[in-house]
């Protein structure tokens, strides 16, 4: 601790004396942790940031593989907590490429200095509360201790890879790669016989460039995505201008829509509407691309009826696209649309028609083992000479259980949340005093813009340590009932949704093992916010403080 003989952030054990060593700890260097850096010493406090990484961004430090770029309109997918920052940046496409939000990410670190206080390479191993000195005792993978009074989990919800468990993966001869740890240097597939598992976002954003380079690509799905034409484009100099102009009347009323986004929510539901009107809706929506097909209709995720009419929709465009009538069956879910996470591609469907691409459907024939050659599926061995595993993440707990965190009397998280998360508005978590999660289970995250979504948090967390800070009693901490109340509110919403229909990893299904729960909250942003800001206004109802 500070006045003790401490290394501190560059190692060395800490003594227990009354000082941390730092007010705050903060987990992750991405979107969430480079904001709450710049926010928590700006309130004077003094921080210590921890990054598995070797440099900022999180997803976008991580997620290197071919045509990776994001699905929300880059001119949203930004900060807007300065409005300076957001005029002087120029994004170059509607959509931005992975290098290019890196470089973002890069310029917010240095244009508010927030590098000198990050330790890169250093992976939090366990973060446990002791209850004596009411503060954290965070410990990192190259032997470091350090303590601190608050706690910020920054970890990404999408941030823990699925690490491939198949038999015999160490025996393959070739090389294999995940779409979520890509190699930085990156990787040449040019006349290669490549295989890939998966068919997510990730997978349908690789495959068509994947396709052009190899020599044959063969697609192993377990279960075919809903994807819709991206659309991307260069922004051009006078559109640019328009957004400039009024970049905070955009903000402003995105915040007023489910999923906190630009585009527009059809204020209709499909009963409403004509058969003809429906179809225009559908057919403007597909034609402009973009997420916005989540806004067909106003009632698409909680009326089944709705969501029949837009998947029957997309299946016949894919009937349109596909020439073999038997791979565009193959690639037309059955699902809902929309209760696993709407993909963007470009050119995906039309990646089907070439020659030197396979579709293999394995829903009914898991892949039995990797071979020295290649893969075993189906009772046929395939032969390739590079794998990519586009298996996704062990969404939204993954990045906090793979840290042993332990709340009062030594109790792991992992142990609360045996049977699924359990949090105070996806932020506290009872058990856990002075711990937070940005953009946790049970909050909107991952089903909105992350990053308006994170700024949300990231502000509401800053206020309540300084509401905590201002007591004699600086622990802040959930309270059980609180939970329960949230948990129960979140579970009820949940239910009347599409959601818990679907094998996605919004319910963790991707993941063997896992426990089945819808983790996102799907009651949209305003009422979340509206939530959020209420316990706040209400001196932070549902926390109790104490001195430890
Ligand atoms: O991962 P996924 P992702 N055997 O989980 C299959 C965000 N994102 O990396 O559907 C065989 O969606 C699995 O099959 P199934 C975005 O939020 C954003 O693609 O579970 N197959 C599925 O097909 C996205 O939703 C962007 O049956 C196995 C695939 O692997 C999230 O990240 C870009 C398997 C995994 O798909 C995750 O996307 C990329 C197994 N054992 C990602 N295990 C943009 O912003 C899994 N699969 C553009």
């Amino acid at each position: 601790m500070g006045t003790s003989s401490t290394r501190g952030a560059n190692g060395g054990d800490s003594r227990s004396t009354a000082t941390p060593d730092v007010d705050a700890v903060v987990v992750g260097a991405g979107f969430a942790g480079l904001y709450m850096l710049h926010l928590l010493r700006g309130m004077g406090l003094s921080v210590r940031v921890f990054e598995r990484g070797g440099g900022v961004g999180g997803t976008w430090y991580w997620n290197r593989y071919p045509g990776a770029r994001c699905d929300t309109d880059s001119v949203e997918y930004s900060y807007q907590f300065s409005d300076e920052l957001q005029q002087e940046w120029r994004w170059t496409e509607r959509f931005a490429t992975q290098p290019e939000i890196l470089r973002y990410l890069e310029h917010v670190t240095d244009r508010f200095d927030l590098r000198r206080d990050i330790s890169f390479r250093t992976t939090v191993t366990e973060a446990a509360f002791d209850e004596a000195e009411g503060c954290w005792r965070i410990a990192t993978d190259d032997g470091a201790r350090l303590s601190a009074t608050y706690c910020v989990m920054a970890t990404g919800c999408l941030s823990a890879v699925n690490r491939p468990a198949f038999d015999g993966l160490e025996r393959f001869e070739g090389a294999w790669y995940h779409t979520g740890a890509w190699p930085h240097e990156g990787v040449s597939l040019a006349g290669k016989r490549v295989g890939i598992v998966g068919t997510g976002s990730s997978a349908i954003q690789s495959i068509p460039l994947i396709a052009a380079e190899a020599r044959h690509l063969t697609v192993f799905q377990r279960q075919a995505n809903y994807t819709v034409p991206a659309r991307n484009a260069p922004l051009d100099e006078a559109e640019y201008a328009d957004i400039r102009a009024a970049y905070g009347e955009h903000r402003r009323r995105a915040k007023e829509t489910p999923a906190g986004c630009w585009w527009a929510v059809n204020p209709e539901t499909a009963e409403e509407m004509s058969l003809p009107a429906r179809e225009r809706e559908l057919e403007e929506r597909w034609r402009k691309g973009g997420l916005s097909m989540y806004g067909v209709f106003n009632d698409l995720l909680v009326s089944p009826a709705a969501n029949d009419v837009a998947t029957d929709f997309i299946r016949k465009q894919i009937r349109a696209l596909v020439r073999d009538p038997e791979v565009a069956a193959l690639l037309s879910p059955g699902s809902f649309l929309g209760c696993k996470r709407i993909c963007l591609d470009t050119d995906y469907y039309a990646t089907f028609n070439r020659p030197n691409v396979t579709l293999v459907d394995i829903s009914d024939a898991p892949i039995e083992e990797i071979t020295r050659g290649g893969l075993r599926t189906g009772g046929r061995e395939y032969e390739f000479d590079a794998i990519v595993f586009a298996i996704g993440f062990d969404a939204m707990t993954g990045p906090l259980l793979r840290v042993d965190i332990r709340g009062r009397e030594g109790r792991p998280l992992g142990a609360k949340w045996a049977d699924g998360p359990s949090t105070y508005l996806g932020i506290a978590i009872e058990g856990f005093p002075n711990l937070f999660t940005v953009t946790g289970p049970t909050s909107p995250s991952v089903l909105t813009n992350m990053v308006p979504a994170i700024e949300q948090h990231v502000e509401w967390i800053a206020d309540c340590i300084a509401h905590a800070r201002r007591s004699d009693r600086p622990c802040i901490e959930a309270t059980r009932e609180a939970e329960e109340d949230w948990m129960a509110h979140h579970e009820e919403v949940a239910a009347g949704t599409v959601f818990p229909a679907c094998n996605s990893w919004y319910v963790g299904a991707n993941v063997a093992g896992k426990p089945r729960r819808v983790m996102p909250y799907t009651g949209g942003f305003p009422d979340y916010v509206k939530k959020c800001d209420a316990v706040a206004a209400s001196d932070y109802e549902g926390f109790s403080l104490s001195a430890g």
